[in-house]
Parts: structure tokens; C-alpha cells; sequence
């Protein structure tokens, strides 16, 4: 029977076995939304992290010479698993990390998704056949698996994020060693336990608990062929730089973005605000794809500024659990402090605050979550510089920028580039050239028209541009960071004949 986050302090999957491994720190799972202990883990060291990748390595030959087939046949027992326990394991999520009760379940959908992607993946046709100017010879495009994969993955997404990276490593034939993030250890846990229940070889899967210090050990090591990363652009830019010196050893890694979305002269309202408040607010802010600029044509500036306004007023924030609530917590004490500062640094730049419940009221507080890490919606509007940081640096919180624009969209789009980053964005228009034009100009690998940008499907390539990553850690595009290509061509008759009229005499 597996192990379940009790009293008991629950250590790393490492070869098939639950180890306490060589550390003797501990730290402990919290509630977000209470202050309270949910459970205590072993921290890993760079020890445990070295018995995991060589517990990887040796799991490797015999894992990558199994079928695609059989393969995604472990995956599939952990997709039903995910399926049944759906409730249960979206209250976990909730609980761990604060995400409203709806969120919490979607995390757990959109890992089974990504799971059906990758395992569904297995009994379609892999590689191309290429034609060659000699008759008799073929030529195929193969891949392999690369090897030892690393997964190094954020808090916010605990469950399918984990499944973006290691479905489609496993499936292609890599054995993986993973480190979920330390305000989510108790997601990890359980996702490690399912990975055992599923019966996957020992040394397959591996999972080490664990601060910065274990993740670096993950991706220094020479025995790790790809390291596959989604969280803060500093990490990620650390790890690509990293990896970046290392011939052979590839990084692919999504980072964070300053998201914008552009409203124009003639858009619908209704879905303007409503998009608006979904990308500003939902997850408290903090999903990657989440937006802190607002960009909006002045014919129509003081009636969105007005709904959305009314609306940030009152949104509900509170107990996660609760199906009224749009808003839990953010994730720590560290990053409420975060998110104050940006919203400092915005007042300090010259901004005109709108909406400021950064501190809630004692009477917004549900009973029982004093020590709950609260943030309510901060919405500023200010005139457009490029230079002012508040409109460059990711909060990742509810903390909003309105900015007025007159003008076509050249002029929206000049703003919304203006960043040093480039994940996601949105156009609220009617218009389809606007569209258009946002649809090839806008620099984000995630583009949104009359919809909010928050909300990829596991199907879509999922990462962005400029500082906000240099890969695609999900569906099709991870399987290039996963897998070599081989052009494997070969004879089929009893002659060499070479291309390009190059003589074969000899
Ligand atoms: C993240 O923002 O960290 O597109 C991931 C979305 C989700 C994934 C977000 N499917 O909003």
C-alpha cells in the first residue's frame, strides 16, 4: 500500500525504493491559505540526487530497448489513477498551494491530458520516410531516446506541470530524475507514489525532494542528457547558461513572462473585461501566463477602466476550498513581501492606484485563516515609458498596469513588445487585421485573440520568447529536447550508388 503525507517525515523515490537518503534536514509542506503544517520531508542533498541519476543511468538500456507500446502502458495506469482520484488529489493541490478548488482539480485534468497526449503519442507513426535520388535506397528519419532527462518543476501547476515534462520523457525512452518544488513536496509524493503503484521498473522514475542546492546537483551533473525546466526566468537563465557550456547536454526551459493584452477601439467590452480579470487574477496572479499589462485604446479607455475597476473591488478573495472563492492565497510569506515591493516600486514610479486590497480587511479574512498569506488585487494605471521597471519586472501576483494608447495597433503592438520578455499575450478586437497584425508581430509563443491568455491546452507548444525561455518543455516541441534524430538510410540492392553523380568506381 502506498505511503500517504501523514505525521511521519516522507523521504525520495530512488530506485524503486523510499529512502530517507544521506540528509538529515527536514522542511515541511504548508497551507497556504492557514499557516499550517500539512506534512514534513526529507530535504535532499547532492548526494541523494547523485544515487537518483545513477540509479537512472542504470535503468536506461533495459527501459529504452521496451516498446513505445509498453512504455505508455505505465503512463496509462497512472492517467486512470489521475482520473479516479480526480477530487481528491484537486483538494491536495488546493490545499498545498492555495489554488481556488476549480483550479485544483484542472491541474489534475490538464496532467491527465498531457499523460493521454504522450501515452496516445505511442501508437501513432513516429518519424518521416525521405526520399532519395537513388533508387533501391531509403531513408528514415529515426529517433532515440537522449538519456538521463532532468525534471525540475514550479509550485504553481504541482501536478501537470510534472506530466508536461515526464510523460513525454518516459514514453520516448529516457529514464528521469525529478525534483518537485519545495512549497509542493506533498504533490510530489503522491505523483511518485503513483509512479510506484504503476509498477514502473525501478530506477525509471526517480523523485528527490528538495531545495535550489538539489536542483543544481540536477543540472550540473555530466550524466544528464536534458534538463527540463519551468519556473523563474533567474533559475531558468542560470540552468540554460549552465547547460549552454556543456556540448551535448540540452536545456529546454519556460520561464516567466510580463504578459500584455491589448484592447482596441472597437472591442467587445464584455469579453475585454472579462478576459482581463481572468489573466490579472485567477491563481492569485501567479501562473507564468499570467498578465500585469493592460494596454488599451483611449475611445474606450474610461469605460474598461471603470468595469474592470468595479470588479478588482470585489472580487472574492478567500478559503480555497470554497467554490465562491476566485482567489486563494499567494504561495509564501517571501512572496507576499514580493508582491508589496512591486507594488511599491510602481507607486514610487508615478503611478495613479485604482484598486489597492493588497492588505485585506479583517472581515475579508475567512475564520480560521489569520496566518493565511493573503493578497487581494493591486491595479495601477500610469503613462507609458518604457523604461519604467513596473512595467518590465514579473510581480507574479495580482498586480496590474492600465495603459492608455492612441493610435493603430503598430502603436499597442510597439507597447506590448516592450519587455524583456515574451511568453503570452491577448488582443481583445473585432477587427481581423488588428488581429492579424498581433498574430505575426506580437512577440510571445502563446497568442490569444477574444480570449483571456491564460489557458494553453497540453496539445498547443507551450513556452515563450525573449527572456521568457529557450524551449518548449511540453508536448510536441519537448520531444525534440528528449529524443536524438538519426537519418538512417539504407540499401536495398546489391550495387553502391552513390548520390550526387559521386563516382562509386574503384
Ligand atoms: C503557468 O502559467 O505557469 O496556460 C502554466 C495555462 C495553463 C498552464 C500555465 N495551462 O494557463
Amino acid at each position: 500500500m502506498s505511503q500517504h503525507a501523514t505525521a511521519h517525515v516522507s523521504g525520495h523515490y530512488i530506485g524503486g525504493e523510499w529512502i530517507d537518503g544521506h540528509g538529515s534536514v527536514t522542511f515541511e509542506s504548508e497551507n497556504p491559505a492557514t499557516g499550517e503544517s500539512l506534512a514534513t520531508f526529507r530535504r535532499g542533498t547532492a548526494a541523494d540526487v547523485d544515487a537518483a541519476l545513477a540509479a537512472a543511468e542504470d535503468a536506461f538500456e533495459e527501459w529504452r530497448s521496451l516498446s513505445y507500446i509498453d512504455r505508455a502502458e505505465y503512463l496509462w495506469d497512472i492517467y486512470h489513477e489521475l482520473r479516479d482520484r480526480h477530487a481528491e488529489l484537486g483538494e491536495i493541490v488546493s490545499r498545498e498551494c492555495g489554488k481556488e478548488i476549480s483550479e485544483g482539480k484542472a491541474d489534475v485534468t490538464e496532467a491527465w491530458h498531457m499523460v493521454e497526449w504522450a501515452a496516445g503519442n505511442a501508437r501513432h507513426p513516429h518519424g518521416d520516410v525521405v526520399p532519395s535520388e537513388v533508387a533501391g535506397k531509403d531513408s528514415y528519419m529515426r529517433r532515440k531516446p537522449r538519456g538521463v532527462v532532468s525534471c525540475i518543476t514550479p509550485w504553481n501547476f504541482p501536478v501537470a506541470i510534472p506530466f508536461w515534462h515526464m510523460a513525454i520523457a518516459l514514453v520516448e525512452g529516457n529514464t528521469v530524475v525529478w525534483k518537485p518544488a519545495e512549497q509542493t513536496p506533498w504533490c510530489g509524493q503522491i505523483i511518485a507514489e503513483m509512479f510506484e503503484d504503476a509498477g514502473i521498473p525501478d530506477g525509471v522514475f526517480n523523485m528527490v525532494q528538495g531545495y535550489g542546492d538539489a536542483g543544481s546537483a540536477l543540472v550540473d551533473d555530466s550524466r544528464v542528457d536534458t534538463v527540463l525546466f519551468t519556473g523563474s526566468a533567474e533559475v531558468g537563465h542560470e540552468i540554460a547558461d549552465t547547460v549552454g557550456g556543456e556540448p551535448g547536454k540540452l536545456a529546454a526551459c519556460e520561464m516567466g513572462g510580463k504578459n500584455g493584452i491589448i484592447v482596441t477601439e472597437d472591442a467587445d467590452l464584455d469579453i475585454a473585461v472579462h478576459s482581463a480579470v481572468m489573466s490579472s487574477f485567477k491563481t492569485t496572479g501567479q501562473r507564468c501566463v499570467s498578465a500585469e499589462r493592460l494596454i488599451v485604446h483611449t475611445d474606450v479607455y474610461d469605460e474598461f477602466k471603470a468595469r474592470f475597476v468595479e470588479i478588482a473591488e470585489d472580487i472574492a478573495v478567500g478559503d480555497p476550498l470554497e467554490a465562491s472563492t476566485f482567489m486563494g492565497p499567494a504561495i509564501e510569506a517571501d512572496h507576499v513581501a514580493k508582491i508589496r515591493s512591486h507594488n511599491e516600486l510602481a507607486v514610487e514610479e508615478g503611478a495613479e492606484v485604482l484598486v489597492d486590497r493588497f492588505e485585506l480587511e479583517a472581515a475579508e479574512i475567512p475564520d480560521g485563516h489569520a496566518e493565511g498569506h493573503w493578497v487581494g488585487p493591486f491595479v495601477y494605471e500610469i503613462e507609458y515609458d518604457g523604461d519604467l521597471r513596473c512595467l518590465n519586472e514579473e510581480c507574479f501576483g495580482p498586480h496590474v498596469a492600465l495603459l492608455e494608447y492612441d493610435g493603430d495597433v503598430e502603436r499597442a503592438l510597439e507597447i506590448h513588445n516592450d519587455t524583456p520578455y515574451g511568453l503570452a499575450g491577448a488582443i481583445i478586437s473585432e477587427d481581423y487585421r488588428q488581429l492579424n497584425a498581433f498574430r505575426d508581430r506580437a512577440d510571445v509563443g502563446l497568442a490569444y485573440a477574444n480570449l483571456p491568455c491564460i489557458g494553453a491546452e497540453v496539445q498547443l507548444p507551450f513556452g515563450g520568447v525573449k527572456k521568457s525561455g529557450n524551449g518548449y518543455p511540453s508536448a510536441r516541441e519537448a520531444i525534440e529536447a528528449v529524443t536524438e534524430r538519426t537519418a538512417w538510410t539504407m540499401n536495398n540492392s546489391t550495387e553502391i550508388e552513390m548520390a550526387q553523380g559521386l563516382s562509386a568506381d574503384i
